[in-house]
Order: structure tokens, then sequence, then C-alpha cells
């Protein structure tokens, strides 16, 4: 990794009440960005956390160049990596989640030359050729029926819009982070519903994904606001709250439904 290029690639992981997972994932992630070629940037955003995933982060900071330790004051996954997002400076930028469900080998497959064409790309348990090991089945279809709301109210063509493992150019995440509002667990879906109405090429890369315990999701509680959320994008879209994002744009086609 270095740090004066402007990298190719950053890898972002937003940390919440992680000092137990986040120094093992630190590791592995590293030595995977160092065993590739291309020049790389590990960010961690630490935000509200009750433990200590800060201090274990700027720990392994300091004796591992190229990775950088953001903080912000108020808990949330989207305010997270929102700040991630914007703070990097790799010509892409994925996010991983800090419980490495996907083996972090796969972020190949979401970049060239592997995968061209695309603004942003998206790991899907939902693919064909994805699969689930290990999870429970309540949460399966905890997650399905989200789906389905999300494709009734937000995105109609995207099987999966909450797996934790996502990429995207410099170029998007510039123009969709400054508009894009949730700063809780519903981000993803408001990012690929203005992905699509301003016409995004948003790809989807069918994945092995191993189910790990100790979610940070309160399911009731958090399904709720979730559920809440999607009306909330829908409402902000038809009120005119979301500017057109400003910078280089793909072939924009903007939907006025
Ligand atoms: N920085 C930050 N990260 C968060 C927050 N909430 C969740 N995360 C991170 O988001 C990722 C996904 O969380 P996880 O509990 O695995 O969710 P699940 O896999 O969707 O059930 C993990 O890296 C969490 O540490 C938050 O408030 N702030
Ligand atoms: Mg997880």
């Amino acid at each position: 990794m270095t740090s004066s290029e402007r990298p190719f690639l950053s890898l972002i992981i937003p940390a919440h009440n992680e000092e137990h997972r986040l120094p093992a994932t630190l590791e592995r992630v590293h030595k995977f960005l160092h065993s590739q070629s291309f020049a790389s940037e590990l960010l961690v955003i630490e935000n509200g956390s009750l433990d200590r995933t800060g201090e274990a982060a700027d720990r392994f900071a300091r004796s591992n160049a190229g990775t950088r330790v953001l903080r912000e004051p108020r808990a949330g996954k989207g305010l997270a990596v929102r700040s991630g997002m914007l703070a990097a400076r790799g010509e892409y930028r994925f996010i991983c989640d800090a419980d490495l469900s996907m083996p972090i080998e796969e972020v190949v497959r979401f970049l060239p030359p592997t995968l061209a064409d695309f603004d942003i790309a998206i790991a899907s348990r939902e693919s064909p050729g994805a699969v689930r090991y290990g999870e429970p089945a309540y949460r399966h279809w905890i997650g399905r029926g989200f789906n389905s709301l999300v494709r009734l109210l937000a995105v109609p063509g995207l099987q999966d819009t909450q797996c934790g493992f996502k990429c995207f150019t410099a170029a998007a995440a510039q123009a969709l982070f400054p508009i894009q509002q949730l700063d809780g667990w519903t981000f993803d879906v408001e990012v690929l519903f203005l992905a699509s109405k301003f016409g995004y090429r948003v790809r989807e890369v069918a994945i092995p994904w191993y189910y790990i315990r100790g979610s940070r999701v309160r399911l009731l509680r958090d399904s709720l606001q979730m559920f809440v959320d999607l009306f909330r994008i829908r409402s902000n879209w038809r009120r005119r709250l979301y500017s057109s994002p400003a910078g280089p744009q793909p072939s924009v086609r903007i939907s006025d439904e």
C-alpha cells in the first residue's frame, strides 16, 4: 500500500462495537491487500461504539501504514459509510462489513479487469451461483420479506440490497453519497434508489456468504425503522429533497416517477 499516489482501491470498514472481531478482520484484509499488485488504502470508520473498537482500530493503524481511522460522534452504519466513501481517495471504493461474511479474496471479482462497465457493483446472496452458508431460516425469511418491500417500494430490479459488500467507482461515490440522507441501515436502499433514478449502472455479483452470529441489527426495532425509511425515501424524492448529483455522471436518464 502506498500513500503518495492515488490508490486503485479504498477498502472501507464500518465498525460499531467490534472490538472483538475487528483486529482479526484487519489482519486478514491487510494481508490480502498486500498480496495484490494494485495500490490500496484501508479505512475504518467507528461511530457510537460502547466498547473499545476505536482503540483497537487505532492500535492497528499505528503499526500498519496505509490504514486510516475515522470517527463520527453519532452511531449509524449509513453515516459511517458516507464519511468513509467521501474521505476515501481510491478509484474504486469498497464497503466491507467487519464480520467478513464474504471471503475477502472475492473483492477482485468486483474490480477491473474481472468486472468492467459498471458504476456500482453489489454483492448478491440471491443471484444465480450465490451460496448462503449457515443462515438461520428466520433471518433468511426476514431478509426476503424486506427485499419484497424494497422491490415494491424503492428499487424494483434488485434481489439483495442489504449485503455488506459493495463497490463504487470514485465518480459514483462522489456523486451519490453527498445527496444521500439516511444515517442508518437503509442507506443501501437509498443509494441504490438514487443510482437507478440517475441512470448509474448497477451490477450484481453472486457471492458465497457465511452467516456470522452477533449481528448489530436489533430485529424488531431496526426492521420497523427500515420499513418507515422506505416511505421516507419515496417521500424525499417526491418532495425533490435529493438534488441532482454534481460532477461527472453516467449516461444520465432521470426518471420522473
Ligand atoms: N461505524 C458503524 N458501523 C456500524 C454501525 N452499525 C453497524 N455497523 C457495521 O456494519 C457492519 C454490518 O453489521 P452486522 O452487525 O454484521 O449486520 P448484518 O450482517 O447486516 O446483520 C459491521 O461492520 C458493523 O460493525 C454503526 O452505527 N456505525
Ligand atoms: Mg453481518
